[in-house]
């Protein structure tokens, strides 16, 4: 078995994947790598790269002179950055994607993660426990790259037997690295200011519910989709998994329970009308089914886990 190389590694989701694989596997089983330049963000010992995944050149370099077998590519623009940057967004999150998928195509890797979002969904699609496979029609640039990749995906294992394996993930909660462009990002930032004992300005309504996951979640749905025997699967494309959902407000009443002082006022942007797009709730039975997914985190444990993990890092920092 060869290497697993972790595309995007210093971003929010591949800062702690990158941390769960060494753990699991050996440092020197993993490489990282990602467009910023070297970073101390990862395990000692693991090796990494500077790379821009739209340099295939390099990328197949890394691959081949790394022994690499297993890819998971994680550099995307988020939602929000997208609307802002609709050519590079669709460049970086559909041609990152074929580099990969074509590398696989031609044997230089074994097995490919590539996660799409709940942004696939528009507002044609089911709100509430929005089923696996119904109208998928998105109004965002990031969830049009979704949607097509999906599809690309489910191309490439039929055609060509790729191994590639997806999750729709939802909003990811977590306090190690922050997420960047993201419309479910307010659920990590209201977290900050919790502990920071600051008003939180909302960019979303207090009524917007969204379907949500905390991070250790997140990486063991990952872990556990790759790990799971293929013939087992009975989606090609991209599975829909969930763990729970939530309004601001919700979320805000939760965090008042640990820090009574805590203040919230809404002043909703552009992201309200993304958000407003996307499904309040999914129904994730097929992840069940298939390969087993359990989620472990409700909005009272993420909550408790948050406040605490955050509590602890801003004492650090002040000592
Ligand atoms: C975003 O808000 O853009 C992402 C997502 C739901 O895929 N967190």
């Amino acid at each position: 078995m060869g290497k697993k190389l972790v595309i995007g590694a210093s971003g929010q989701i591949g800062v702690e994947l990158i941390d769960k694989l060494a753990s699991q596997h050996g440092v020197d089983q993993v490489i990282a790598t990602d467009i910023k330049p070297k970073s101390d963000v990862y395990k000692d010992g693991v090796k990494s790269f500077q790379l821009d995944v739209l340099d295939k050149t390099k990328l197949f370099d890394i691959i081949k002179d790394n022994n690499v077998s297993e890819v998971y590519l994680l550099a995307a623009l988020l939602s929000a950055v997208s609307e802002k940057k609709i050519q590079s967004a669709w460049d970086l999150n559909m041609n990152g994607l074929f580099n990969i998928l074509e590398l696989a195509r031609e044997k230089h890797i074994k097995q490919v993660f590539w996660p799409s979002s709940i942004a696939v969904f528009g507002p044609s699609s089911p709100k509430d426990q929005t089923p696996q496979n119904t109208i998928i029609e998105p109004l965002t640039v990031y969830g049009i790259s979704k949607m097509a990749g999906e599809r690309w995906c489910e191309y490439y294992f039929k055609k060509f037997g790729v191994d590639v394996r997806s999750l729709r993930y939802p909003g990811i909660i977590s306090h190690k690295s922050k997420p960047g462009g993201g419309t479910t990002d307010y659920a990590v930032d209201i977290f900050y200011s919790a502990v920071r004992r600051e008003k939180y300005h909302c960019f979303l309504d207090k009524n917007i519910e969204l379907p949500m996951m905390f991070m250790d979640d997140a990486i063991r749905a990952t872990i556990e989709l790759m790990n799971a025997e293929r013939s087992s699967l009975s989606i090609n494309s991209s599975y829909n998994v969930s763990a729970m959902s939530f309004t601001p407000e919700q979320l805000a009443n939760e965090i008042k329970k640990h820090v009574n002082e805590f203040e919230i006022i809404y002043q909703p942007d552009f992201r309200n009308n993304i958000a407003i797009s996307w499904p309040n709730s999914i129904n994730d039975e097929l992840s069940r089914l298939d390969w087993g997914w359990a989620n472990e985190f409700d909005i009272t444990k993420t909550t408790s886990t948050m406040l605490q993990a955050l509590e602890e890092k801003i004492i650090n920092i002040a000592n």
